[in-house]
């Protein structure tokens, strides 16, 4: 069974958890886009949804779910999302769609929060995917140097390299940009995590820690749930 179809399942099963009236956060990046599309073919009543990136406005829209904002719904009932790695105790590492801080803002306002995912994201250990930091554009590469001290301090030697396309810098679509730290194993995401946010420049970062409920992972032989 290909990746593409454990996402699928997880998306549709995470679309079942959905019930009429529910305020939904939808996540980002391709297994999300499995539980927008499974979650709009079951026509629910009175929903409203609030997107983490403007790539999922975007598909809910030409789906035609109903849209709300985090200002005109600050409570959400639930929010489904991916990620990159699922690691011990539903830590996660997220934002290699570059959606981290909408998607932190959206599950951090929502009472569950389900993630979905294909079975190789789930990881012993966090790190192997590279951590993806937001950074503010004005001094960049000035906050990348405070950057490479603080992950030097977690014996992470590798210094995180700023994402680019072929355009060019990847903003991500608050207008910031994002660093790539290839931590090769985190072993203390809770200090790592608090020493990131005390950089100045720095707006967030994919460590997703005590945020997840619970896991839907696509497997060869369905579905699995994760606590
Ligand atoms: C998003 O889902 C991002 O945070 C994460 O990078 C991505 C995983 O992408 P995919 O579902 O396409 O593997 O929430």
């Amino acid at each position: 069974m290909s990746a593409d179809t454990q996402k699928r399942l997880a998306g549709e099963a995470a679309a079942l958890r959905v019930e009429s009236g529910m305020i939904v956060g939808l996540g980002t990046g391709s297994t999300a886009a499995w539980f927008v599309k499974a979650l709009a073919a079951r026509g629910l009543s009175g929903l409203r949804c609030v997107p983490t990136s403007e790539a999922t406005a975007e598909l809910a829209r030409e789906l035609g779910l109903p849209l709300s904002t985090l200002e005109d719904t600050p409570r959400i009932d639930l929010t489904v999302d991916g990620a990159d790695e699922v690691g011990p105790g539903l830590a996660l590492i997220k934002g290699g769609g570059a959606a981290l801080l909408r998607e932190k803002l959206v599950w951090e306002a929502s009472s569950r929060c389900i993630v979905i995912a294909d079975k190789a994201k789930v990881v012993p250990v966090l790190g192997k995917f590279a951590l993806p930091i937001e950074v503010v554009a004005f001094g960049h590469k000035t906050t990348a140097n405070r950057i490479a001290d603080v992950l030097s301090d977690h014996e992470i030697a590798m210094p995180a390299r700023v994402r680019t396309a072929e355009r060019g810098l990847v903003r991500t679509d608050g207008g910031n940009l994002i660093y790539d730290a290839s931590c090769q194993a985190i072993h203390n995401p809770i200090r790592l995590a608090d020493d990131l946010k005390l950089i100045t420049g720095v707006v967030e970062h994919g460590l997703f820690l005590d945020l997840a409920d619970e896991a839907i992972i696509g497997t060869d032989d369905g579905v699995e749930l994760l606590t």
